[in-house]
């Protein structure tokens, strides 16, 4: 069985407990299990993760490297700031999606410019935390 992993960056934990107006009110362990159901209906498995610290998130891409087809990632504020990730990300040969739950397009500048974006296959934003319903699904044709 294909695994798909989902990598989730900083303070994403706190998801569904503020800022609801940017970020909805769906917590992480809502999306987790979102994705788990989506995934389980194609046949994928997830390894669904988050990390407060860049280094575990590099050292996930590297497990990933390892055994996952694809990345779907939400690096959060570390888009914009972590070359180190970008780094990583592109030692991984399998498709990538970038993922942000908001669109990041419409908010202040600097949340315009990603690193991420570099390496990633494709770029999803703006969805809610139904973009990650969608990544999943997106993926299971990307792994083909
Ligand atoms: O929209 C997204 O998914 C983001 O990746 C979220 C990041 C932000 O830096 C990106 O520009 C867009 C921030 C995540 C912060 O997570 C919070 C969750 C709940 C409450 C407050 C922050």
């Amino acid at each position: 069985m294909r695994t798909i992993f989902v990598l989730n960056g900083p303070n994403l934990n706190l998801l569904g407990e503020r800022e609801p107006e940017i970020y909805g009110s769906t917590t992480l362990d809502d999306i987790r299990r979102w994705c788990e159901a989506e995934a389980g209906e194609l046949g994928l498995a997830i390894d669904f993760r988050q990390s407060n610290f860049e280094g575990e998130i590099i050292e996930s891409i590297h497990a990933a490297r390892k055994s996952a087809a694809g990345i779907i990632i939400n690096p959060a504020a570390l888009t914009f700031t972590s070359i180190a990730i970008l780094d990583a990300l592109k030692t991984f040969s399998g498709p990538k999606i970038e993922l942000h739950i908001s669109n990041v397009h419409q908010r202040e500048e600097i949340y315009h410019k990603s690193l991420v974006s570099r390496t990633a296959h494709a770029v999803m934003a703006g969805f809610g935390a139904y973009g990650y319903r969608l990544a999943v699904r997106a993926m299971a044709e990307m792994t083909k």
